[in-house]
């Protein structure tokens, strides 16, 4: 994306999207992390000169391993492989939860960064570096972990915001891997030789950014106040709430919420909600069938009949997902979807479902009002999708950008080179520039009450 920002003017300008396609080799599930470094300098080959300077943002979590002559060891692994089967469980039972969280802050996640290191061979590695800081190094030459991505490799102290040298000795991990930490708006380096010729922009400042597209997303939500609830929904969703400090109480560790970083400090109260996964990996099965027309279907099947249970990890994986939704349906004694759209009724539905319980139990773990919801990212595009999670959780629901997370990305940026102000007046300016569509609730809260309490009742 190139992208011009200025006092009252915030554009965006495509120049280049790529699949991001995991491959399986040997039986391990990878990211073809060198494709995606081509795209990146054809993306950059294609932007018009004068560039200020570029900003990298990713997923999080994921990461690849240095050798000491700063060359990368093998393709980084998928966080959806199983090679992390079973091991939280082990270092949950070995260090304890209280300790992990009270540590940490964060959710408890199969494939969180200590987890997989925990499942990798590490012998021969040097430097760890999460995805958008090894694209960073790769353009530049200059390594370093940028805090708000650092933030879900649950080994980042939540309140100290440095690495946790107490979880990497008790966990056996060698802390020299790990290098410095950087913020949201601190210059990285400018595109080293190779990488400056193949891209035609010689000089060109590499900025952190919050390297975490969470981070960026949520920092772009075109809030007007503090009473708000986000949803960054897109592969994942991403629900929660924005706070000055994170909340460490049994509770929030039981609700299995999350304390990620956040651009300029603040804290990234959120659960992971398993997202539009669940109707991508059902299209990629039907053989990717034309999505308006299946969602417009899905709006007149009857609502709230099958359900399933958006946080169940056994979505996690690749795969025959509509079979896994009608097994897992008819496990818990309620109607098997019947057909595409019924399929997609019913992962909506459950989606809508997941949000209500996650914006509800954020607001009550937290003790933040939420007066409205800001849907964020790809999933804004689905009015089904909003107008279900206005209707479920009785709030309003406030849809767009569907781009957040490159409008936060460019905004650290901007900030960073004095052409933008802080959160609030980035928020405005998001706010002031950017499509925006409103969903009111219905106001019958009561079938969604319903359907909450059928699906929390165990399976029949
Ligand atoms: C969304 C996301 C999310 C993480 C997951 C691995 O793209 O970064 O915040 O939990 O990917």
């Amino acid at each position: 994306m190139a992208a011009r920002v200025g006092p009252r003017t915030l554009e965006l300008d495509e120049l280049r999207r790529f699949p991001n396609r995991p491959v399986r080799v040997n039986g391990t599930l990878h990211w073809d992390v060198l494709g995606l470094y081509g795209n990146v300098l054809d993306g950059l080959r294609s932007a018009p000169s004068g560039l200020a300077s570029v900003g990298v943002d990713s997923w999080a979590v994921d990461y690849g391993l240095l050798d000491g002559s700063g060359a990368l060891l093998g393709n980084p692994v998928h966080y959806r492989d199983p090679r992390t089967d079973g091991v939280m469980e082990r270092i949950r039972a070995e260090v304890g939860d209280d300790l992990l969280y009270q540590a940490s802050g964060l959710q408890f996640l199969p494939f969180n960064t200590i987890y997989q290191l925990a499942a990798d061979d590490l012998s021969r590695a040097r430097t760890l570096l999460l995805i958008p800081d090894l694209l960073a190094y790769w353009l530049t030459g200059e390594t370093g972990a940028e805090r708000t991505n650092a933030s879900t490799t649950g080994l980042l102290d939540v309140r100290t915001g440095a690495w946790s040298n107490d979880l990497l000795s008790r966990l056996g991990l060698p802390a020299g891997i790990l290098p410095p930490l950087r913020d949201p708006g601190s210059p990285i380096g400018v595109l080293r030789p190779d990488a400056a010729a193949e891209t035609g922009h010689p000089g060109l400042p590499v900025v952190a950014v919050g390297s975490h597209d969470t981070a960026s997303a949520v920092a772009a939500v075109p809030a007007t106040t503090d009473r708000f609830a986000y949803i960054s929904c897109g592969t994942w969703s991403l629900v929660g709430v924005e706070l000055d400090a994170p909340v460490l109480t049994e509770e929030s560790r039981k609700a299995n919420f999350t304390n990620e970083g956040g651009v300029d400090g603040t804290v990234r109260y959120l659960r992971n909600v398993m997202g539009l996964w669940l109707l991508q990996e059902c299209l990629r099965t039907w053989g990717d069938p034309d999505l308006p027309a299946l969602l417009a279907e899905a709006a007149h099947v009857p609502g709230l009949r099958s359900l399933i249970d958006a946080g169940d990890p056994e979505f996690l994986p690749p795969g025959g997902m509509p079979a896994r939704i009608a097994a897992h349906c008819r496990r818990r004694g309620l109607p098997v979807p019947e057909g595409r759209a019924a399929t997609v009724r019913c992962v909506l539905d459950s989606l809508a479902l997941a949000h209500r319980a996650a914006i509800r139990q954020a607001a009550a773990l937290s003790g933040r009002d939420v007066e409205v919801v800001h849907l964020v990212g790809g999933g804004s595009r689905n009015d089904l999708l909003c107008r279900l999670t206005a209707d479920a959780s009785g709030l309003p629901v406030v849809a767009g950008p569907v781009e957040a997370t490159a409008l936060g990305n460019v905004l650290a940026q901007a900030r960073a080179l004095g052409a933008a102000g802080g959160l609030a007046e980035s928020r405005a300016l998001v706010a002031g520039t950017q499509p925006l569509r409103r969903f009111a609730p219905s106001g019958d809260t009561d079938r969604w009450d319903e359907a909450a309490a059928l699906l929390a009742s165990p399976a029949r």
